[in-house]
Formats: structure tokens, sequence, C-alpha cells
């Protein structure tokens, strides 16, 4: 669900939740978001959170979640008043790609996120051999997943930022029209 900011209501605010297993690239992609340069992670022990603003008029709380195994189920925790969801994919970590598909599956199934739109990352395409983004898209099974909301999947790489804007142009899309009809509907109670 969206919210007005507090501070100056012209600018809505969206909550993104960041998720994927441990070491897909989380972490990097929010601070490469956030300070625009490289940093040196740790994995992190419960959650990041950031304010972005990627356009004037809307600014997005990021909350990046662990993926350690014991961390993934506390996921849906967050999943409340969520306008879109990032999935890090690591392309290169053939061995826990099923792994990552399953908790992706999973988390779908969140009734809080029901129809909240779907940004993949298929991060770390700068490793000769890493997956495309259509292997992802096919071995996610993602049309058949997402055929509720709207979903992209965009291949980047976080180190260096490549394809970061492209997908959060597209979730920044797809949020405003995810949050329209909810914010017409606030409208209509504040009037009434
Ligand atoms: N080669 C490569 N390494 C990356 C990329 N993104 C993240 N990493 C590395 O992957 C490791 C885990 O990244 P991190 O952001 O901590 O993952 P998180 O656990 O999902 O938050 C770190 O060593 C990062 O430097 C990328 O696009 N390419
Ligand atoms: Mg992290």
């Amino acid at each position: 669900m969206g919210l007005w900011s507090s501070k100056n209501p012209k600018v809505k605010q969206a909550q993104i939740l960041l998720l994927g297993l441990d070491s897909a690239g989380k972490s990097t992609v929010l601070y490469k978001l956030k300070l625009a340069k490289d940093i040196v992670t740790t994995p992190t022990i419960g959650f990041n959170v950031e304010m972005i603003e990627l356009e004037k008029r809307l600014s997005f709380t990021v909350w990046d979640v662990g993926g350690q195994e014991k961390m993934r189920t506390v996921w849906g925790c967050y999943c409340e008043r969520i306008s879109g969801l990032v999935y890090v994919v690591d392309s290169t970590d053939k061995r826990r790609l099923e792994d990552s598909r399953r908790e992706f599956e999973h988390i779908l199934k969140n009734e809080h996120i029901k129809n909240v739109p779907v940004v993949l990352l298929a991060n770390k395409q700068d490793v000769p051999g890493a997956l495309t983004a259509e292997d992802i898209t096919r071995m996610f099974k993602v049309k058949k997943l997402c055929c509720d909301r709207n979903w992209y999947v965009q291949p980047c790489c976080a180190l260096t930022g490549d394809g970061l804007a492209e997908g959060f142009r597209k979730l920044t899309e797809f949020v405003k029209s995810y949050m329209k009809p909810r914010v017409d509907t606030f409208a209509f109670f504040k009037q009434n």
C-alpha cells in the first residue's frame, strides 16, 4: 500500500522489498543506488534500510533483508505495505538456482504482496558463463508465477551499476500504476 510522506505531501513514498539468497548482491545493489559508488559489503545480519529518491515526486524506502537460510523464514514479515518487490538472483550460482527459485515462488504466495509488481535482477552479468535474463525468466517460470502482476527481468551488474537504472525505472513505472488506484481510494474516503 502506498503512503503519503509526512514531510512533503507532494512526494509519494513507496516501500520496496529487496530479496534474494545470501550473496546474490542485494546490499551491493542498494548501496550502488544510494551512494552511486562501490562499497565492500559484509553479510547482512537482519536488514538494511535506505530511502532512495530516483525521481522528484516518488521516494522509495528499500528494505534489504538478509538472505541466509534462517532469515528467509522471516521474509514474510516484511511484506505488509509493500508496493514493489525486487528479487536479486546470482546468475552465476547455478548450484543454488533451484533454492532461489523456490524461495521466489514461496514469497509470491504471501497474501500481502498479491499483485505487487516484481523486478527480477539477473545479477553478476560481468562473470563469464552467467545465465542470461532469458534463462532466468524460463528457469524461474516467471511468466506463470507472475501472471497476476506486472513483472520484468533485468540483466545487471551491481558492481558497476550496469542495468540498475533500467531495472529501477521499470520498477518506478510499475509502482506508480500499482499505487494509483489505492491513492484514488484514499482520496475518496477523505472526501466522503
Ligand atoms: N562479479 C560480481 N560480483 C558481485 C556483483 N554484485 C555483488 N557481487 C559480490 O557478491 C558478494 C555478495 O554481495 P552482497 O551485496 O553482500 O550480497 P547480499 O548477501 O545479497 O547482500 C560480494 O562479494 C559482492 O562484491 C556483480 O554484479 N558482479
Ligand atoms: Mg546483504
